[in-house]
């Protein structure tokens, strides 16, 4: 595929498997791209979902603090990351969970962090990819460090950079697509464009036709795709990864699809989204328009698809478990690993903390 046959100024975007489940455009698929390997990361999909659903549940049941749930977001997460090769960066926002199970990132140390551990995020030295990041867009200039390094050494390895739409309107996104740019990073900025930001919607998050389009003024290509097709995303998101590994630069690609759940557990979206809104989302649903596909060629049926969801949901139910038994959470935590050496303010703060506990006859526990 060519990424500039899809200008973003023309509106077009690209799509491959329709969502009734139907390949419209075989002609784009790459080799590469095989039905075994759209079953494999179909698979991830399941499981996906079945782990965001345990994550609800532990949130529920009081036993995880707060949860970003990518419900409806599977596509975008797994075909993307699908694309990397062992050396290249995976640099997540706060609603890559798929991103990064797929990447080697374990579930049990994700329901960690959402349950408040700093060490949820102490990753196996073999991961790349950077923690979770929850300030807003902050980790698209991390990301261009990293990808910048990687040029630096001549490894040609590329950095894959995920943020949500409501990340373009951030200073933080302009700098890095100006400095990715100007110096050809080799990095992909992947948006996954879910329709809202808490509550606000696309519509009133900037005035351009499409976020695409923006990669217009800092000189590199921009690619719309149905964010909600795991094919197209794969197709596109390797085009621009080879782009980036060819020393090419940077390309940016806006994802779009639509945020089924809440915003995070705290979220209340009724108050924002109509119903009727959300219920015509329905039939977009990234995991139904390949299990049409998937049946129609013989690669899954009804029982099997039963037992991919009990095994994903016994894997879910083991992590929690572990995730629980592992955690102390120690206040102590929130200050010391920010800084290879801590500033003194930061000392002072951890010190008040400390005097503060006492005071109260607990301990910050170490
Ligand atoms: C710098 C900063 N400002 C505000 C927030 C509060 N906040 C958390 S998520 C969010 C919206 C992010 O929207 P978007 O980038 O579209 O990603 P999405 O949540 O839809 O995946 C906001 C404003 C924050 N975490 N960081």
């Amino acid at each position: 595929m060519n990424l500039a046959d899809f200008d973003p100024l023309s509106g077009k975007r690209c799509e491959i498997l329709d969502h009734q489940g139907v390949i419209v455009a075989q002609e784009l698929r790459p080799p590469g791209l095989t039905d075994e390997l759209v079953l494999e990361l179909y698979d991830r999909m399941v499981m996906l979902r079945v782990a965001d659903q345990q994550a609800l549940t532990l949130q529920r049941a009081g036993r995880m603090g707060t949860y970003a749930p990518t419900l409806g977001q599977e596509a975008a997460n797994i075909g993307s990351a699908a694309v990397l090769q062992p050396g290249d960066w995976l640099v997540p926002s706060f609603r890559e969970t798929g991103a990064m199970l797929l990447r080697g990132v374990p579930i049990k140390l994700i329901y960690m962090y959402w349950m408040g551990s700093e060490w949820g995020s102490h990753y196996p030295s073999e991961v790349k990819v950077l923690p979770i990041c929850a300030p807003v867009s902050t980790q698209t200039l991390h990301g261009v460090g990293l990808a910048w390094a990687g040029k630096l050494k001549q490894d040609h390895t590329m950095t894959l950079i995920y943020f949500g739409d409501g990340a373009t309107s951030k200073g933080d996104f302009h700098e890095a697509m100006n400095f990715a740019g100007v110096f050809t990073i080799p990095c992909v900025f992947f948006c996954q464009n879910n329709q809202y930001s808490i509550s606000v919607p696309r519509r009133v998050q900037t005035a351009a036709a499409s976020l695409a389009q923006k990669a217009v003024a800092y000189g590199f290509p921009g690619i719309m795709v149905d964010g909600n097709d795991l094919l197209a995303v794969y197709t596109v998101t390797a085009a621009a990864a080879a782009r980036a590994r060819a020393g090419e630069g940077p390309t940016l690609i806006e994802a779009q699809t639509y945020r089924l759940g809440p915003h995070t557990t705290a979220d209340d979206p009724s108050r924002y989204r109509p119903l009727e809104e959300l219920k015509a989302q329905e039939p977009y649903d990234p995991l139904r328009r390949l299990r049409i596909y998937l049946t129609q060629q013989g690669l899954i049926t009804e029982d099997s698809e039963q037992d991919r969801v009990v095994k994903y949901e016994g894997m879910a139910k083991d992590a929690a478990r572990e995730a629980e038994a592992a955690i102390s959470l120690n206040p102590d935590d929130i200050f010391d690993y920010h800084y290879a050496q801590m500033p003194p303010y930061v000392a002072f703060q951890k010190e008040y903390l400390h005097r503060i506990l006492a005071a109260r006859g607990e301990s910050a526990g170490g």
